[in-house]
Formats: structure tokens, sequence, C-alpha cells
């Protein structure tokens, strides 16, 4: 073969390993690659089997500190992880190359399946402490000792998107708490809502199915705007109390800290005899209900895909503890018998009224994951974990679950020993005669592994405790082996319309929107029509609202499977604005600064927000940030045109009369006030920023929730208006949509 000239032979004249710069190697120091390491200074890696790594690992020098010496999984230190192993400096990569065939083995397996549904999710540590026992009604550990504090782990998702998929699409989320009691973990794998779509298991498949993007096209993505969920849906009454609950602003939180979590499922406590109480779980949060609105959603997904799990995150590391109560709705047989539905049909809810929801513990999240993957992702939730105390109903869905779980956590983990991955094992002693296979971590000592066994009580292994051990409530249970669907299961739109009547207008509003938009994207109106005749069995003016939004003539009523009651008394617990926070605290204030804005104002802003335990961050034409009257420059978090109004809860506009000019120009500007306007937002607003408001074309409809900053005695009366949140009186007089009657 010819030889190449040298002046084409790049090799000849390319280092052995790029220079640091074109790397990306800051962390690399002044150390070529090939003698330093490449683990970055500040990581602390520690693997689940190898602290020892880590810890006692070899450490050399380089600038920055001392750092451990990277090896390969076998722990062979590696002396160049930047080229392969060639035959001469340009011929072919090396079949030797062990080290190369690691790294890249080991790559092309780093995905496990997502999750089937709820792959979207995020979580977080911390603990759960019980305020008042629940000794008289359960025997479970953790419900014994007051004061007493148990290590949880709780993740957030949304159901119907792919793992990456934005945050704020129209969904029910995800709200599932793993308890590490010292009785074994207890899963309590809730929603955001305290209901379902369905009755029976065994219509999952087929629920699913249709709202994840359809088969031969693959979309649409993360929505349920589609005619395969509709079709679904208008083809199941049963669904329709939950449809309500997903058409309202329920499904798109401000926050994870801002949504209530439902057990669900009509649960039983048991106590130490043995005896049973019917249990209801509710997670309510101390930070109050809050939400955005359909358009914000649609343009946070842009700017910010990750806007939920951000904003855990912040919160937390800024040490903003997101707080839930922990409530139980707590009944007998008696009040089973004379509710005016079955408590095993998850389709119901038991309003507070009705039953009281008694608070008995407290859950705080204070710790962000180390590692998303090795906790986030592989946390395997199963509803069958239960201590001791607590029990199952016979509620259909719930029994589907609990086959369900272990099944998806197999496929997914890939072997029966998830338990042992540190986030799914139990903090209490666990002994048993499992054993082997994939990836077997903990493995039993000595000879026994089966019992009975004659080896004597230091050989022998453990043994059942039937008094701590757990035990199944002695439900009698008997009749022909059928498949129906229980008559007591039949009414289907009596808490549909509870739900709507239990909402305040502006609620009402977004569930006819939220409906006429969601159809609107149903391309065939027999789906849309079908729609709307449930809709008249839950509310009339709902179902007129709707027909007209859509410009459809009204179909005639869907024959109801039971007339439904019509007289149940609204319940102000269903409703978000009745429920919202009296603060702002946790919340974010979004203030646009431009040069020369008033530094007196922004100061006193700042302190009236500090004063309200809320955030801040602030927007400027550069990401420099601005520099105020008094000449001090302040960093910008976002640049305008990457900070919309969208981003937070309430906005500020502190800018001077060249700033004001500068950005009356902007297109970017312009959105995020009339953003802010049309999502009721409050808005603080400097002498000179009005200019922006007039160039936007909405000066003559601020309102009293578009407050004027004159002098900085006027911030902490604009923290506390914005106490509020939104001002929902701005969209029902100007929004075209906006309910007649209200
Ligand atoms: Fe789930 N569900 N589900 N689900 N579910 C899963 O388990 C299932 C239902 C819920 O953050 C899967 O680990 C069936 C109701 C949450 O890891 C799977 C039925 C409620 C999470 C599964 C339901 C939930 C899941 C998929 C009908 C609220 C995420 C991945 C009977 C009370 C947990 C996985 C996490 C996840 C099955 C209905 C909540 C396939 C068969 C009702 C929060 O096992």
């Amino acid at each position: 073969m010819a030889k190449k000239p040298a002046s084409l032979d790049k090799s000849a004249k390319s280092p052995k390993a790029p220079a640091p710069a074109d790397i990306g190697g800051a962390d690399i120091g002044a150390e070529s690659p090939q003698k330093a390491s490449r683990v970055p200074a500040n990581a602390e890696i520690t693997f689940a089997y190898g602290e020892a790594q880590a810890d006692g690992g070899e450490t050399h020098q380089v600038a920055g500190g001392d750092v451990a010496t990277l090896t390969t999984q076998q722990g062979m230190p590696v002396a160049d992880d930047q080229n392969s192993l060639k035959q001469g400096t340009r011929g072919p990569t090396l079949l030797e190359d062990f080290h190369f065939r690691e790294k890249m083995f080991h790559f092309d397996h780093e995905r496990i399946p997502e999750r089937v549904v709820h792959a979207r999710g995020y979580a977080a540590h911390g603990f759960f402490e019980l305020t008042d026992s629940l000794s008289d009604v359960s025997r479970a550990d953790v419900f014994q000792r007051v004061g007493e504090r148990t290590p949880a782990f709780v993740r957030f998702s949304t159901v119907a998107g792919n793992k990456g998929s934005f945050d704020l699409a129209r969904d029910v989320r995800g709200f599932a708490v793993k308890l590490y009691t010292q009785e074994g973990n207890w899963d309590l794998v809730g929603n955001n809502i305290p209901v379902f779509f369905i009755q029976d298991a065994i219509k999952f498949p087929d629920l699913v199915h249709s709202v994840k993007p359809a088969p031969d096209r693959e979309f649409p993505q993360a929505q349920s705007a589609h005619d395969n969920f509709w079709d679904f849906i208008s083809l199941t009454p049963e669904s329709f109390h939950m449809v309500m609950w997903q058409m309202s602003d329920r499904t798109i939180p401000r926050s994870f800290r801002t949504m209530e979590g439902f057990g669900v499922h009509t649960f039983r406590l048991l106590d130490a005899a043995g005896k049973s109480t019917f249990v209801k779980f509710h997670w309510k949060p101390k930070q109050g209900l809050q939400s955005v609105v359909w358009n914000e959603a649609v343009k946070i997904n842009g700017a910010d895909p990750d806007f939920h799990r951000r904003d855990l995150w912040d919160a937390i590391n800024s040490g903003d503890f997101p707080e839930w109560e922990l409530g139980v709705q707590l009944f007998d047989d008696a009040f089973a018998d004379s509710f005016d539905f079955d408590v095993l049909d998850a389709t119901k809810l038991i309003p507070e009224e009705l039953v009281p929801v008694r608070v008995v513990g407290r859950l705080v999240l204070d710790r962000v994951v180390d590692n998303f993957f090795a906790e986030t992702e592989q946390v395997a939730f199963c509803t069958q974990n239960v201590p001791p105390g607590i029990d199952f109903s016979n509620d259909p869905l719930l029994q589907g679950r609990n086959f369900s779980y272990l099944d998806t956590q197999i496929k997914r983990l890939g072997s029966p020993n998830f338990t042992h991955i540190p986030i799914n094992a139990p903090k209490c002693p666990m002994a048993h005669f499992q054993q082997d296979g994939h990836m077997a971590m903990h493995n039993p000592k000595g000879r026994a592994n089966y019992e009975p066994n004659s080896w004597g009580p230091t050989q022998g292994g453990p043994r059942e405790d039937p008094v701590r051990g757990f035990t199944s409530f002695a439900e009698v249970a008997e009749g022909p082996k059928q498949r129906v669907r229980s008559e007591t299961f039949a009414d289907h739109y009596s808490q549909a319309r509870q739900f709507f009547v239990s909402q305040t207008p502006i609620e009402q509003k977004h569930i006819g929107d939220a409906l006429v938009f969601e159809l609107s994207k149903v391309e065939r109106p027999d789906i849309r029509s079908r729609v709307v005749s449930h809709l008249r069995n839950v509310d009339t003016a709902l179902a007129t609202t709707v027909a007209d939004g859509l410009g459809l003539a009204m179909p005639d009523a869907a024959v109801a499977a039971r007339e439904p009651i019509t007289d149940l008394p609204a319940s102000d617990k269903l409703s978000i604005v009745k429920n919202g926070p009296d603060s702002f605290k946790g919340r974010k204030l979004g203030i646009l600064l431009s040069d020369g804005a008033d530094a007196a104002l922004f100061k006193a802003l700042l302190k009236a927000v500090d004063g309200e335990g809320a955030v801040y961050e602030v927007i400027a034409p550069k990401i420099a940030g601005a520099t105020l009257s008094d000449g001090t420059t302040v960093a910008a978090k976002h640049k305008i045109d990457g900070g919309p109004s969208v981003l937070f809860d309430a906005v500020a506009l502190l800018v001077s009369a060249e700033g004001a000019k500068l950005l009356s120009r902007d297109a970017a500007a312009k959105d995020f006030v009339t953003d802010a306007f049309a999502h009721c937002k409050y808005i603080a607003i400097s002498a000179e920023a009005q200019a922006i408001f007039v160039a936007a074309g909405i000066a003559d409809d601020l309102d009293e929730a578009c407050l004027l900053l004159a002098t900085a005695a006027d911030a902490p009366a604009f923290i506390e208006a914005a106490r509020a949140l939104r001002f929902w009186p701005r969209e029902l007089a100007v929004d075209l949509d906006a309910h007649p009657q209200t």
C-alpha cells in the first residue's frame, strides 16, 4: 500500500489526546489527559457495592486537589481514556482493547424499559412523622408512637407521557410514597385525584392504550386531546367522574408541592384482635393547592419542560422543604352500607363532610436524590407492600393492581432481586430463604435454605411469628364464579355532578374550556357528540357550554345505567381555589429589570419577598444583568426571551425610562406582560414600566391586581396582594369563553 504523504497524515501532528479545552476539560487541571484522571475533583462516586473503592481507592494529585484514579469496572487503573487501542497511529481498533469493550458494552446497556405508565417522574427523600397515634384502630408499627419518624421516598409522575416528555401535560399525577417502616416497606401508590377512570383492573390496558400514542403513527405524545382517548371515554360512562377532575385544573398543577395525594381505594386497618376499620388515605399539602392555567401550561412546556422537577429540586435544595399532612377517613361497615355508593368502587370518593379527615402525621421531603437512575428510576412501588395492620379491601381495581405491580418490576428491573437495590431494600431486618437469581446481593450464610429444618436456632435460620406476622382480615367471601360488575357500581354521574357544583365559577369555566379544547382536537364529530351526551347527565349548563363551544347540535342525553342523584351537596374540599394558600411563601416572583432601574424599589421588593418566605428571579435584556440607579449590578437569571412570565407566580417590572423605551419594542417583553395579564397574575409596575403596557396594548385594561410601585413603601402591599396568587375576575371579565352566568 502506498504510504500517505506526511502532510496528510494528521496523526503525525495531532497529540495523543485532544487539548483540555477541546474536551471541556476544566476539571483536568494543568496536566495532560494522558496523565491526569478525568474524574472531576468534586465528584463523590459511590457505588452500591464499592464505597471502599471511592474511599480507599488510589488517589493522585491534580490542580484542584486529590482525585480518585479512573479504573475499569474490574478496578484496573486506566492510563488513557481518550484513545482506543489501535495498530499504528491510523490503523484499525484492536479487539484486544478490553477497556474500550467494557466501556462501550456498559453504555450500550444503560437503558432499562421505562414504566409502561408513569414513566416521567421525579422523586425525593424525606420522612413521615406520626402526630396522632392510630393504635386505636391499627396495629401497624408505623402508627403507634407519636413523634417517631419513618424514612420516606416519594415519586411524583405524569401518567401518559414517556420518560422524556414535558412536565405540564394535562394529566393525572402519580403520588407514590414508600415508607421504610420497622415492619417492612409500605407503598401507598396514589394519585393527585381521589378517584379513577375505571372500576375493574381488567380495563386498565384498554384505558392506557387509548390515551397513549396511537399504534400506527406513535402520536400524540403526553396528551389526551385526541380521538382514541375520547372514543374510549365516551364508551365508558364510569369514567365521567374522573373526567371532571381531569378536565379541571387539578391536572395542570403549579408544582408537585401544591398537589394533594390520595390512596384512592378503600383499604382496611386492622387492630391486634383483627378488627377491621375501613380507611381512605389523603395527603394534604401545607403549601396549599395551586394550579396554572391551560394557556400558561402550554407555554411552560416550551419554556421549561422540566418545570416541576426543577421546582422540587430548587425548593428542597434551598431548605424550603415541602410538607403534607397524612389524613385518614375512617369508617365502618355500617357507614359503608348506608353510603349512596359502593366503597369498593374506585370511581367514587367519600365527601369529607360525611367522613371527616383525621390528620395523623406529616410527610416532609428534605433531601434530593444523589443519583436519578439509582433512586428515582429504579424505585419499585408495589401496592401489595403493606405492613401488618394495613390490609386491602375487595376493590377490584386494587386487587388487580396487587397483581400488576410485581409483574411490572420484574420487566423493568430484570430480576426478582430488585429488592436488593438500595432504594427498594427495607430498612428493617430481613430474613428469608429466597435465594439466587440475577444479581443476588444479599446471600444467606449457613446450611439451611428451607424450613422447617432441624438445624437449631443458630444455624436453622428465621422462623414465622404468628403474633408479629402479617395476618389478613378474616373476611368471609362466597358466591358463584362469574364475570360481573356489581349493581352497586352502576351510578356513573352523580359524583361527577357533585364535583362540578363544588367548583368556583372560574374553576367551572376552566372545566368547560378544557372539554371544548380537548374535543376540538377530536376529529370525529360522533365522538364529540357522544361525550356531550354524557355531560347532559352531569350538568346541563356544562353540556350546553361544551356543545356551543364546539358548534355542536345538542345530542340526547346518554342512557344512564342508574338514574343520577342530582341533589348531592357541594363539597368545598373539592375545589382548588377554596383550598389555596394564605401566603406567597414558596412562590416565585419574576422581576424584570433594566439598566437604571430604581435601586430602592428593587431592594424594597426583595425585602418583602424575603419576609414572606418567597423567592425571586431577575430577568433582564442581557444575561449579565442590569446596573441599577445606585450603580450596583444585579446578575440576571434569565435573558428576557428565556424567562417568560409563565415561569413565575407574579411579576414585577422595574425599569428606567430608557429601559422601558427599549423593551417596548421587544416582542418578548410585550409577551411577558400580556401573558402575565392573561394568566391573571399579580403585576407590580414601576412608573416608567407603564410604557411597556401601552406598547403591548393592554394599558387601558389594567385592574386592581396591577399595582403601581410608586415608592419603596408600596412593595410590601404588592406581595401581600399577591398572596391571592391569581386575580380571577380578570379572566371572567375579558375572556371570550367566559361563562355568561358567571
Ligand atoms: Fe398504577 N401502575 N395501575 N395506578 N400507578 C403503575 O407500575 C396499574 C392505578 C400509580 O412512581 C405500573 O411500576 C393497574 C391507580 C402510580 O413508580 C403498573 C391499574 C393509581 C404509579 C401499574 C393501575 C395508580 C403507577 C407501571 C388498574 C392511583 C407510578 C410502572 C387497576 C391510586 C409509581 C410501575 C412510580 C404505576 C398498574 C391504576 C397509581 C403497570 C393494573 C388507580 C403513582 O404496574
